[in-house]
């Protein structure tokens, strides 16, 4: 085989760094997980070298005799996990799988109800620097002044005020339950579609943690690689009346040839997460969370909502450390292996870019076999680090302590 003869020892070694940073740091960003070997080795398989735009059936190019098998693999796999009519499993991502959403159900200009991203929400529910509020008329909803938690009855008065076409729920920074059901209310009392984004709850929901959107939605989106711990992607979940307008709006409204490796991967995760392991899994990184945030509070931090009930948690600086912002915390954190995200917190007093919150998720330290022991562990070695950023030789002795409490639970020690 002519393949050109570089030993390319600059990406080699890099991938070795990378495995090193992921099997001795704690992995705590709430959108992150690991993926298993089995979705790793389809995400490199030779679906990668194929075209195939179109759908199962519908190809525009020829040789799409086994592509055709792997993509419907996955959508039927997906829809009996979900309950739902009709799966399209091409977009490359969730933001995609939400802007494919808006092109097959919104004209430009057409109302839509979201959560605001400073409240939890995500870019593409809105955020005037993100197409979705470019294109579409996005009115936001928030979280309460009093419990800092989404109120439908809140939502029912923006929805009866401005008749939005399209109500979207889910979020990537809240750390409650979101009902589907009263949302449908609200929804059929003013006409409207439901969108669900479950990017990060999708796990929850397959593992039976989080109740079911797709009884009560139009639409479901997610992304597969949070929580449901399977290749970077996104997937539409929908009913047969609107998978017609759906499957156009993804190819070739939005997208060109689909990345069928990852196609095959998602079936792989798919499989993986219909089980009653991933069961387990789902309801442990629940209570993994619950520990975390109940040690953390013990610490002096303040969690938004009192608490979780679901994989994150989000922790306002201020009651711990007045003049420590969410920046100051990510960078120190990382330096001790403590990977996380600054987060703004609900009416926050600093910037996005700066913020006076932390997001911390449990989905990849649970899928290493981490539990309620180590999330009190990792509580004292956040406050450790904070309490002492100032003192560098006492953040290099922490790196060591999250080397030591990782090495037993290292994600790829075979690498
Ligand atoms: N970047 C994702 C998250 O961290 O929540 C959302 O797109």
């Amino acid at each position: 085989m002519p393949w050109p003869t570089i030993n390319d020892d600059d990406v080699t070694r890099l991938v070795a760094n990378e495995t090193e940073r992921q099997n001795t740091g704690l992995q705590l960003i709430a959108s992150e997980n690991f993926a298993s070997p089995a979705v790793m080795e389809a995400t490199g398989s030779v679906f990668t070298n194929k075209y195939s735009e179109g759908y199962p059936g519908k190809r525009y190019y020829g040789g799409n005799q086994v592509v055709d098998q792997v993509e419907d693999l996955a959508r039927q796999r997906i829809c009996e996990l979900f309950g739902a009519d009709h799966a399209n499993v091409q977009p490359h991502s969730g933001a995609n799988a939400n802007m494919a959403v808006y092109h097959a159900l919104l004209e430009p200009g057409d109302t839509v109800l979201g959560l605001s991203l400073d409240h939890g929400g995500h870019l593409t529910h809105g955020s005037p620097v993100n197409a979705s509020g470019l294109i579409y008329n996005f009115v936001g909803y928030r979280v309460s002044d009093s419990d800092e938690r989404i109120e439908i009855e809140e939502v029912a008065a923006l929805a009866h005020e401005h008749k939005p076409k399209l109500i979207v729920t889910g979020a990537t920074a809240y750390p409650r339950i979101i009902e589907p059901e009263p949302f449908r209310k609200v929804a059929d009392e003013v006409g409207a579609l439901l969108m669900f984004d479950a990017a990060h709850i999708a796990g929850l929901i397959a593992g039976g943690a989080h109740p079911n959107p797709v009884p009560y939605c139009d639409v479901v989106t997610f992304t597969t690689h949070k929580t449901l711990r399977g290749p970077r992607g996104g997937c539409i979940l929908t009913t047969a009346e609107l998978a017609g307008a759906i499957d156009k709006a993804v190819f070739p409204g939005q997208q060109g040839g689909p990345q069928e490796h990852s196609i095959a991967a998602k079936a792989v995760a798919f499989a993986e997460a219909s089980t009653d392991e991933f069961k387990t899994y789902a309801r442990q990184i629940v209570s993994n969370a619950e520990a975390l945030a109940a040690a953390l509070a013990g610490e002096g931090f303040r969690l938004v909502s009192g608490g979780t009930d679901n994989h994150l948690m989000l922790l306002d600086l201020r009651p711990f450390d007045e003049e420590l912002t969410g920046k100051e915390a990510q960078i120190v954190l990382d330096e001790a292996g403590i990977t996380l995200n600054r987060n703004s917190i609900p009416d926050d007093p600093r910037s996005p870019f700066v913020t006076s919150g932390l997001r911390i998720g449990t989905p990849a330290v649970t899928t290493q076999g981490m539990r309620e022991p180590e999330m009190a562990e990792i509580a004292r070695l956040i406050a450790s680090t904070l309490r002492q950023r100032n003192d560098a030789a006492a953040v290099a002795g922490i790196r060591e302590e999250v080397r030591a409490l990782c090495e037993p639970f290292a994600p790829y020690p075979q690498v």
